[in-house]
């Protein structure tokens, strides 16, 4: 791709809607991937063999040997300094999975370099350098940085956006989320527990509802006696929209049981359920019935990061991304601090958003078409 890298604040290239650009004739994408944890390794799979025209040609980890072991494998370059390996004259867009901490840098970086970039969640881990990136891609005046809030390339999750937007609810009253993991480390403590794992109910409510949240309440019960001393596990998380909608997600990380996503929207003319594990049904002869529960998030969404990172590797070879943005990544930041500050005080807390940049993107994605997007 010699030549794609495009100029910081060239105009946004033309985006072909729904057009599946891979093909044996195109370059392929050339990647950098920062962080080769669960996600990072995972990722780096897919883009090396399920998604269509792309190359992980850098990989990067603080663990060096990790990182060299992974190059090996794939025919990559192991680069020490995630900056170095952004700013590579080889590498044509990143993918970040690194921890939470570093994605402020990285994320720079990559508007620095003119870069698309698919950025794992959290944008950043606190307000102000969320809404700077924001404000950042906003004067380049093209969108680089895509979150991954794979939920929105989610077969069930799309059906149900088209459900909504086609009108086949009415008007969407209520939403009602579960949450459960089966287990976690024990530094999923409360605040914790809103940052990474509620973090995704907040972009889905955005997503399903389009409208921007507007306050959090927590309401911390009885825990677990799995739970570490002074974690509340389960907790019921409720979100106000600027309409007035009401979000209740109860969130529940040492279940035992599996990994349980489920979503509910009731509406004035129907009512709309996804994540019910109606997968294959069975009985069998000692008078048990029933299907499987996704053990974790791989197995559940495993499909929707598929499809996210061939879409995402589709834009970015125009130089564009296709997904939630910069300010979707932001506004998801500014809820979840809201989020920590209710399970600290006990209060409703009110969700305070800056101006939107008007060169911002569009909010969300458009229902995408699967078929075209599947790997
Ligand atoms: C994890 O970090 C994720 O992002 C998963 O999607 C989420 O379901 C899980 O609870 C988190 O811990």
């Amino acid at each position: 791709m010699n030549g794609m890298r495009p100029e910081p604040g060239a105009l946004r290239p033309d985006r072909v809607e729904g057009a599946v650009l891979s093909s044996s004739n195109e370059p392929e994408l050339r990647i950098a991937v920062l962080g080769l944890g669960l996600m990072g390794s995972f990722h780096v799979d897919a883009l090396t063999r399920r998604v269509r025209g792309s190359r992980v040609v850098v990989v990067n980890d603080f663990l060096s040997d990790k990182a060299e072991s992974m190059a090996r494998a794939i025919g990559a370059r192991s680069v020490a300094d995630p900056l170095a390996a952004i700013h590579d004259a080889e590498v044509d867009a990143v993918l970040i999975a690194s921890p939470g901490d570093a994605h402020d840098a990285q994320v720079n970086a990559c508007l620095d370099a003119g870069v698309p970039v698919l950025c794992e969640k959290p944008l950043t881990t606190d307000v102000a350098s969320a809404y700077a990136i924001v404000r950042k891609e906003a004067a380049l005046g093209r969108p680089l940085v895509q979150v991954g809030f794979m939920r929105r390339f989610d077969p069930e999750y799309v059906a149900l956006h088209e459900l909504i937007t086609s009108g086949g609810l009415g008007n969407p009253l209520m939403v009602h989320c579960t949450h459960r993991n089966p287990a976690v480390a024990d530094h999923f403590n409360s605040e914790f527990m809103i940052r990474d794992c509620v973090v995704h109910e907040v972009d889905v409510a955005r997503f399903l509802l389009d409208e921007e949240i507007a306050s959090v309440q927590v309401v911390r019960g009885v825990a677990t006696s799995r739970a570490p001393a002074g974690v509340s596990d389960p907790m019921l998380v409720i979100f106000e929209t600027t309409s007035g909608r009401i979000v209740t997600d109860e969130v529940y990380v040492r279940s035992q049981v599996g990994y349980e996503v489920r979503t509910e929207v009731v509406g004035e003319q129907g009512i709309a359920t996804i994540g019910l594990d109606q997968n294959l049904q069975l009985k069998s002869a000692d008078g048990r019935w029933g299907g499987a529960i996704a053990p974790g998030f791989v197995q559940r969404f495993g499909t929707a990061y598929d499809i996210e990172l061939q879409r995402w590797v589709d834009a970015a070879r125009t130089g564009t991304i296709d997904g939630p943005g910069a300010w979707d990544g932001y506004a998801a930041v500014a809820v979840c601090e809201a989020g920590v500050e209710a399970v600290r005080t006990g209060a409703k807390v009110d969700v305070r958003l800056e101006r939107r940049p008007l060169a911002e993107p569009e909010p969300g994605i458009t229902a995408p078409d699967l078929e075209a997007a599947r790997p």
